[in-house]
């Protein structure tokens, strides 16, 4: 594969990283949609009633997820009453690996949510702050159609920065940044040979 951007990482801000490249689509993404077969892309319910934008699903120990009664992380996917599959070893290693160039080494991630996004799906400002534990790092990587990522401080009014997320990007993401507000704009009409007119997004998280 030619690799524009090898090894090149750009500091968001600080414990905040982006990895040009760093994952392989073809690696990932027919795993990814063997875990769609036995667990289905769904769209949550938040608490405030809204239907997202954003289908999901997830694999390893523990998944989140969202309904009327709240933001939880659960070990059975709710829709079929299963444990959700297996995490991968080629994600395991992956977010492990993207972990310790950024500087946490040793993170053993139990939690992958998928995120797949549709033209004009979006994923709202929000904090990651459903984890029990804020020392571990989110690692997440951005496959498909390129995304912008918006990224703010640990007020919801802080000013944003905006940086555009493409196809094996990865971003890691902890430390003082771990409580940082982000979310991801509406997805611009595009396609992508891999995947099609959409984008998917897996977040590794450590969440108890
Ligand atoms: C996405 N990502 O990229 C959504 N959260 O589709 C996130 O919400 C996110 O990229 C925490 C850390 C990194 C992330
Ligand atoms: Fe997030």
């Amino acid at each position: 594969m030619t690799r524009l951007f090898e090894d090149s990482e750009i500091p968001l801000a600080p414990g905040a990283v982006v990895l040009r490249e760093f994952a392989s689509g073809e690696e990932l993404l027919p795993l990814i949609e063997a875990i769609a077969v036995a667990a289905p892309f769904r769209h949550l319910v938040t608490p405030g009633g809204h239907t997202m934008s954003v289908a999901m699903t997830n694999c390893g120990r523990l998944g989140w997820t969202s309904d009327r009664k709240g933001y939880r992380y659960s070990p059975l996917d709710p829709e079929t009453g299963l444990a959700w599959p297996a995490m991968p070893e080629a994600f395991t290693r992956l977010a492990r690996e993207a972990a310790e160039r950024a500087g946490f080494p040793g993170f053993a991630p139990e939690a992958c949510l998928i995120n797949r996004y549709a033209i004009g799906a979006k994923l709202t400002l929000h904090q990651d702050r459903d984890e029990n534990n804020y020392d571990h790092p989110i690692v997440s990587v951005s496959l498909g159609v390129p995304a912008v990522f918006q990224f703010g401080g640990t007020k919801r009014t802080d000013p944003l920065k905006r940086v555009t997320l493409y196809h094996g990007d990865v971003v890691v993401w902890g430390g003082e940044a771990r409580l940082a507000y982000h979310g991801i704009q509406p997805l611009k009409e595009a396609t992508h040979p891999l995947t099609g007119a959409c984008r998917l997004n897996l977040t590794f998280r450590k969440a108890g």
